[in-house]
């Protein structure tokens, strides 16, 4: 069994200030805002808050573009407002997990206004500064994850600069020394402040291939990743371990590295405890499965078999070394029951068996706001309504090539990051009571059936049953240390798997489909006394060897 954390013991929540909840009528989620609703997380049981950037920025990527690692987006309150915010939280004895966006910074930053005044700039290289190519074109092939060469032209010293993300997000330049130690200095000055870990922003990134090379373009296209050169750069392991030396050492908090393409067997480096990397990462893969070969917007089916089978990986590979993250959706992704439960007739039996999946599966869970309601994507008529730089410099790119409208909204409606950003919906009134002004992006229009005060008032909620699977966690050492195995592997519908620990076993079964099944439970627990842990219908007893699943029926079967 692998040492006790109490990182591997929680639950996290995760809250993106600008849509959670605002108190102060001017549209947007704030500071206050969430300090107005500690009780109601406290409620649920979470141990961690994981807060999406909440410093100074201009909001070109909702606050993944810092213009101040020091001061707090004036949108969402003062420094005294995320004092309170952490005194109220650390008073209900939850902890605080800051995102940390260091891949990168915003173009309105001290450090860039500088870097760009001239070659010679002290501040120059806390960037990556490259001239064009003999042909007039950018420094490499490489495209922005928000479409269009990762370069930037700057005429005052003509030359470019990288940016992965968007031309208002320069990537830092962690080869620069300087760089990375002001870095570290600003991680202690919030970890004196009380921060009880970070959630680091697209951190695999940080170490690129010097040289920068074009990436492969076996289809000859205009820009492609390029990400087999900065995804798993050659000094990636070294920058962790001395931001670890210099940065974390000495605190007791929790890291999450977000790495997009990492695969299991760099998770295991990353993870291992006696390397002081990270504690655990978010992968990618069982949420790129829906993707085809042109990337997220390339739509194609998710079948049940590569969800098992990727899910499966993941826990086998980090099943005796190194931690997991366990995640359906997050602020980047759309809502879990549209997208993997079926949020028509049975929304609510959906999501209660997503998550039954997901919280009796060996990892520390995160839960995205909402996802405790049962939240849905969107779809709103018009490109207007959407806020998103990726989708909307998506739309217009795609527009341009001649892809039409409904198209683009059809790919929008599935795969758009604001499916996840529409605000919180708290309750039946105007705006879902988020806001007692204009919302910054609309409400999703469901919010009349789908809201906290009503999920509070009936004890069939979702909210109810997240509370009893968080509660579960904590009363049933199995579900955090126990090792997982697959079962019923070839079955189309259902996705099975046990867990075990000692003499003890669990075995969950989720039914995926609309469809009635009846399996047989392994032969090995026809002598065990048997119990059913939780189940998302009105608990039956257990018939015999076998398992009756109704549609999206979750079942949770504990054997001695
Ligand atoms: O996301 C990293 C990342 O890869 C995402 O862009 C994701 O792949 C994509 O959005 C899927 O549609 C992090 C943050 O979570 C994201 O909100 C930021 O936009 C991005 O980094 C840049 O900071
Ligand atoms: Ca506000």
């Amino acid at each position: 069994v692998q040492q006790k954390k109490w990182w591997k013991e929680s639950v996290v929540y995760q809250i993106y200030p600008r849509s959670f909840y605002d108190s102060n009528g001017d549209g947007i989620g704030d500071l206050n805002g969430i300090t107005e609703k500690l009780d109601y997380l406290n409620a649920l049981g979470i141990d961690v808050i994981w807060l999406s950037p909440v410093y100074d920025s201009p909001n070109d990527d909702n606050g993944y573009d810092i213009r101040d690692y020091q001061a707090i987006m004036t949108e969402f309150g003062t420094m005294s407002d995320w004092e309170r915010l952490v005194e109220e939280i650390h008073k209900r004895e939850m902890k605080l997990m800051m995102d940390l966006v260091v891949n990168h910074s915003s173009d309105e930053h001290h450090w860039f206004m500088e870097a760009r005044k001239s070659k010679d700039n002290p501040y120059r290289d806390y960037y990556i500064w490259r001239p064009g190519k003999a042909d007039g074109t950018e420094p490499n092939n490489w495209e922005s994850a928000f479409s269009g060469s990762a370069w930037e032209y700057d005429e005052v010293t003509d030359e470019y600069y990288l940016h992965l993300f968007s031309k208002k997000q320069p990537d830092l330049n962690w080869e620069n020394p300087q760089l990375r130690h002001d870095i570290y200095s600003m991680m202690k000055w919030w970890l004196d402040k009380g921060v009880d870990g970070f959630r680091m922003d697209v951190i695999n990134f940080i170490s690129k291939v010097p040289e920068l090379p074009d990436g492969a373009n076996p289809k000859g296209k205009k820009y492609v990743s390029g990400g087999e050169y900065y995804m798993y750069g050659p000094r990636i392991h070294e920058f962790l371990r001395e931001m670890n030396q210099k940065a974390l050492k000495g605190y007791d908090v929790m890291t999450v590295g977000e790495m997009p393409g990492v695969t299991p067997e760099q998770a295991v480096k990353y993870t291992k405890e006696d390397r002081e990397e990270v504690n655990m990462v978010f992968q990618f893969e069982h949420v790129d499965l829906d993707s085809g070969p042109e990337g997220k917007w390339d739509l194609r089916p998710l079948p049940l078999r590569d969800f098992k089978n990727n899910l499966t990986k993941w826990q086998k590979a980090l099943d005796r070394e190194g931690w997991n993250s366990l995640y359906l959706n997050n602020h980047d992704q759309p809502r879990m029951v549209s997208r993997f439960g079926n949020d028509k007739e049975y929304r609510v039996e959906s999501a209660k068996m997503l998550a039954t999946l997901l919280h009796m599966m060996k990892g520390t869970p995160y839960i995205y706001q909402g996802e405790e309601i049962g939240m849905t994507n969107v779809q709103f008529d018009s490109i207007k309504d959407y806020k998103d730089i990726e989708t909307i410099n998506m739309y217009e790119e795609k527009l341009q090539e001649g892809i039409v409208h409904e198209e683009l909204m059809k790919r929008i409606y599935v795969k758009g990051r604001d499916n996840a950003r529409t605000p919180v919906q708290w309750d039946n009134t105007r705006h879902g009571g988020f806001t007692t002004g204009d919302p910054w992006i609309s409400v999703n229009p469901n919010y009349d059936e789908i809201n906290v005060e009503k999920a509070l008032e009936d004890k069939n909620s979702i909210f109810y049953y997240y509370q009893q699977l968080i509660n579960l966690r904590k009363t049933h050492p199995i579900i955090v240390y126990g090792s997982y195995d697959l079962i019923l592997d070839d079955h189309e519908s259902i996705f099975a798997y046990k867990r075990m620990l000692g003499d003890e076993s669990l075995f969950v079964y989720c039914n995926f489909s609309q469809e009635e099944f009846q399996v047989d439970m392994p032969s090995d627990t026809v002598q065990a006394k048997k119990d059913i842990l939780i189940s998302n219908y009105p608990t039956n007893k257990i018939e015999g060897d076998y398992v009756l699943l109704k549609p999206y029926e979750a079942k949770v079967i504990h054997c001695r």
